[in-house]
């Protein structure tokens, strides 16, 4: 019998990045909407993610949380969706991931907090500077369709979403490659499906506060 999946998210957070990602696996997962500042942050989902934040899923016995992380481990766990890498694929499919994850995010949300690194100091940051960071953003989603190569992986929902929501939010620059980009990777059934059920559980969530 398959393991229990159960996903942990509010549908206005990150957890819209984990929610396309299980419906790309197309696997079935319960879905448990969290509060911020109550159930969240209460002793029961403390013991899931000590951070208090979502998302986080729990399969079996595993917990994961971070965003990026929950797409890498969903891609392996479920391999038949196809969308973890090849051989050929794998240095692009980690190097993104991971650059989405630590220095693209850091540099877009100290800009929104107000904050560039002075140029005397863009040495000591693990992103150097925003620019740095855009240029570098544009160059890897404009070499090939898909951030890993010619197909879509999980890497994608992961720096797609990442686009996406900076785009949206205004937070990341408005460069062709990057809307473009947007357009390659989101449309696909799953990313309309997992926007639906957010969007519907968004208007639930404010009609009963
Ligand atoms: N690094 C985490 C960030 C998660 C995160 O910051 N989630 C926000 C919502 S977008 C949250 O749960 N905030 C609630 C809080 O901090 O109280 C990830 O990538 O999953």
């Amino acid at each position: 019998m398959s393991e229990q999946l159960t996903f942990y998210t509010n549908p206005m957070s990150r957890g819209r990045i984990a929610r396309w990602m299980l419906e790309e696996t197309g696997v079935p997962y319960t879905t448990e909407i969290l509060a911020f500042e109550s159930s969240m942050k209460a002793p029961d989902y403390l013991a899931v993610n000590p951070m208090g934040k979502v998302p986080a899923i729990r399969h079996g016995k595993t917990v994961v949380t971070e965003c990026a992380a929950i797409c890498a481990y969903l891609a392996e766990t479920f391999p038949e969706a196809g969308l973890a890498p090849t051989p050929e694929e794998r240095g692009s499919y980690y190097r993104w991931m991971f650059f989405a994850a630590g220095p693209l995010e850091a540099a877009v949300t100290n800009k929104a907090l107000g904050f560039d690194t002075p140029a005397d100091k863009s040495r000591m940051a693990g992103y150097g500077s925003f620019a740095d960071v855009m240029n570098t953003l544009e160059k890897a989603v404009s070499v090939s369709p898909f951030i890993a190569g010619n197909r879509f992986t999980a890497a994608d929902v992961y720096v797609g979403s990442h686009v996406a929501w900076g785009l949206g939010f205004g937070t990341l620059e408005k460069r062709q490659a990057f809307a473009d980009y947007v357009a390659r990777v989101t449309d696909r059934p799953a990313y309309a499906k997992a926007n639906a059920i957010d969007e519907k559980a968004m208007k639930a969530m404010q009609k009963s506060a």
